[in-house]
């Protein structure tokens, strides 16, 4: 198949919030500095409804939505020297071209080589899409496009993994749980003793609290509208739940009373801005700092009185937990290979490609961390 044009499944959306078709999709062959990959298994993340919504200032209609999954090289362009035809594959829409400006500054995980692509739907080369239905291009998304049984990425967006990693599991590490893994572990460096507030506990949410017990939190505080995520939180590392329903007071005052002053960390998972208020004002005067990891909708603002900021509190925020894609995601497949992370008990549902408006139906309805599609 090198060289040659496929033609495979993908699910297409054509306007936000119409249902996913899917479709027959040509995927041309990669080139130079691109890499096409079969996908194997996809999950799908908060994140591709919210462009799906029709509230992503980057999203572009048509286009392939997805940006967790796992697969196997199938074919390189030309130049592409770190992966081969064969090798497993995360795709990884924070790209580590470990030779720009970002790159090189040692502080920060975002690459400045593909973004303006990816934010755009297409490839860099000719800054054209490699997707296309009887001639009519379809958008990529986030520079991922999983949502199809062949992709094409930047060769700066592929992180080789290990042969034995089962990529039914392994796909989650494309973005949900390696995000909030990382925003405790390498954006807010929580220490031993700390108390911590989660605001949200999706996967995202559920993941800052497997990362907040393992650095060594006190308390780990969840605070989610859906009691059904109270139970299974627990096995994540939640020591204690509040629900904002059950109070009159404001959410940050009702944490504030329960810390005796307010928490050391705190972590937005949601994307409601009016919860990131509340997440940094819940704070600890002189100290306390809120990361925000929630995707907002496009013209959302946030705000709080600047004296919040003056009293020592810090507002911080997080893309892919800081996590070097390239360098890392191997290193975090390991990790979980030896055990040391969970991946298996964010999986609450597996369907198939053909079965994704189900799949995002169930997202909504709660009871739902994540589903992994089978291509
Ligand atoms: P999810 O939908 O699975 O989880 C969100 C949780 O928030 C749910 O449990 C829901 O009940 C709860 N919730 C909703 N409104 C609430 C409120 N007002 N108060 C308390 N709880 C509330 O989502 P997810 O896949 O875990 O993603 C979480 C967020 O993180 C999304 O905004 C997503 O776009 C974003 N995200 C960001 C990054 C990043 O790199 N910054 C990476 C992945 C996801
Ligand atoms: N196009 C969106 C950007 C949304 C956003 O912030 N995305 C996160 C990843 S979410 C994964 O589920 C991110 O990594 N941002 C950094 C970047 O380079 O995009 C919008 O709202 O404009
Ligand atoms: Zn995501």
């Amino acid at each position: 198949t090198a060289g040659k044009v496929i033609t495979c499944k993908a699910a297409v959306a054509y306007e936000p919030n119409k249902p996913l078709v899917i479709e027959d999709v040509q995927v041309a062959p990669p080139q130079a500095g691109e890499v096409r990959i079969k996908i194997l298994f996809t999950a799908l993340c908060h994140t591709d409804a919210y462009t799906w919504s029709g509230k992503d200032p980057e999203g572009l209609f048509p286009c392939i939505l997805g940006h967790e999954a796992a697969g196997i090289v199938e074919s390189v362009g030309e130049g592409v020297t770190e992966v081969q035809p064969g090798d497993h594959v995360i795709p990884c829409y924070q790209a580590e071209c470990k030779e720009c400006k970002f790159c090189k500054s040692g502080k920060t995980n975002l690459c400045g080589k593909v973004r303006m692509a990816t934010g755009a739907g297409i490839m860099m080369n000719d800054r054209k899409s490699r997707f296309s239905i009887n001639g009519k291009p379809i958008y990529h998304f986030m520079g991922t496009s999983t949502f199809s049984q062949y992709t094409v990425v930047h060769d700066v967006s592929v992180a080789k993994v290990d042969l034995q990693a089962p990529l039914d599991k392994v796909c989650l590490l494309g973005c949900g749980v390696p995000t909030g893994l990382g925003a405790v572990w390498n954006t807010a460096k929580v220490e031993p003793g700390a108390i911590v507030a989660i605001f949200g506990l999706g996967t995202v949410g559920l993941a800052v609290a497997e990362g907040a017990k393992s650095a060594g939190a006190l308390r780990v505080i969840g605070v989610d509208i859906d009691s059904k995520k109270f139970d299974i939180a627990k096995n994540f590392g939640v020591t204690e739940f509040v629900n904002p329903k059950d109070y009159d007071k404001p959410i940050q005052q009702v944490l504030v009373d329960l810390t005796d002053g307010g928490v050391d960390y705190s972590f937005e998972c949601i994307g409601n801005v009016s919860v990131m208020r509340a997440a940094l004002e819940c704070c600890h005067k002189g100290w306390g700092t809120s990361v925000i990891i929630g995707v907002a909708a496009s013209g959302q603002e946030i705000s709080t009185r600047p004296f919040q900021l003056v009293t020592g509190r810090v507002w911080k925020g997080t893309a892919f937990g800081g996590f070097k894609s390239r360098s890392q995601v191997p290193w975090l497949v390991d990790k979980y290979m030896k055990k040391e992370i969970k991946i298996d008990e964010y999986i609450t549902h597996n369907l198939t490609l053909g079965e994704i408006n189900k799949a995002f139906d169930l997202m909504h309805e709660g009871g739902c961390l994540r589903c992994v599609l089978k291509m």
